[in-house]
């Protein structure tokens, strides 16, 4: 009688977690990240025609649905997962089914806050040597821990990118970008920043757009001001913290050099339009 119940008690078990279990290793020193919401894009979907290996099933929490990519053109193929937030990032855990045309050994893992699509401009972690298809491997970054916002699994030859579970271990780290969500003209704003020993954020690259446009995600208002003002006076556009304009993200035609105006970003896109600074906002502010 006690074997029944206990018979049937594994079993339920079983599946209803089928085989989510992968041990957490010890050498991360760091706690394992929540992946679920995160975001992940992969190449291409294979399918059979029953389901799409979809990206998102690397991070489902069960060992038995992988991502599988598809490459018709036999290009490189990736994998990739957007944390949507800075991390110091230790280990890397991985694991397959065991299937014949899992290759993935020779794949690289890339770290880092670039938003190239390969992932290949961030830092190099690892290689997957002895990633073999049937077995769970934690890979450590080669040297030290490695900050990012994005790691991208790579292919550096024809092969498919297959992943039935991923497990990232890190720690999270504060941000130099700060959503205020209090509607502010622009001047307000920029005093409201610099009076708490900030400033309205400038934007210098595609990493910094980045950041700003994941901060402004959650504001209240359809846009937030930045600190890229227009000088009547000098008849130019510049950055309230004397970076020169030189990376831009406007949204076309919205660019009008106009006196009393100044850029704000669209929540939605993160494009930049033109407001009249008596516009009120929320705003962010950079450390
Ligand atoms: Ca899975």
């Amino acid at each position: 009688m006690l074997w029944s119940v206990l018979v049937i008690f594994t079993i339920g078990v079983i599946e209803k977690y089928p085989g989510a279990i992968i041990e957490s290793p010890d050498k991360c020193n760091a706690s394992i990240l929540t992946l679920t919401g995160k975001e992940t894009f992969q190449t291409s979907d294979y399918s059979d025609h029953t389901r799409n290996y979809s990206s998102d099933r690397a991070i489902d929490g069960n060992t038995k649905s992988c991502s599988h990519t598809c490459s018709e053109s036999k290009a490189n193929d990736w994998w990739r997962i957007d944390l949507l937030g800075l991390y110091e990032i230790s280990c890397i855990s991985l694991y397959n089914t065991d299937q014949k045309n899992i290759k993935m050994s020779s794949a690289e893992i890339y770290i880092g806050n670039s938003s190239e699509k390969t992932g290949t401009a961030n830092k190099r972690c690892t290689t997957l040597h002895g990633f073999n298809p049937g077995t769970n491997k934690t890979f450590i970054c080669d040297g030290k821990p490695i900050l990012g916002r994005y790691v991208t699994v790579y292919q550096h030859n024809s092969d498919f990118v297959v992943l039935c579970e991923v497990q990232i271990y890190g720690t999270k780290k504060d941000l130099r970008w700060k959503l205020i969500k209090e509607n502010k003209t622009w001047v307000d704003a920029l005093y409201y920043c610099r009076d708490r020993n900030m400033d309205l954020v400038s934007i210098l690259n595609e990493d910094s757009q980045g950041w700003v446009e994941l901060e402004a995600k959650q504001a209240n208002t359809p846009f937030v001001w930045l600190g890229l003002h227009y000088s009547c006076t000098l008849v130019f556009w510049f950055w309230v913290d004397d970076h020169r304009l030189e990376y831009t993200h406007w949204d076309s035609g919205k660019k009008i050099d106009e006196c009393d105006t100044s850029a704000a970003m669209a929540v939605n896109g993160g494009l930049w339009s033109i407001k009249p600074d008596n516009e009120k906002l929320n705003f962010i502010c950079a450390v």
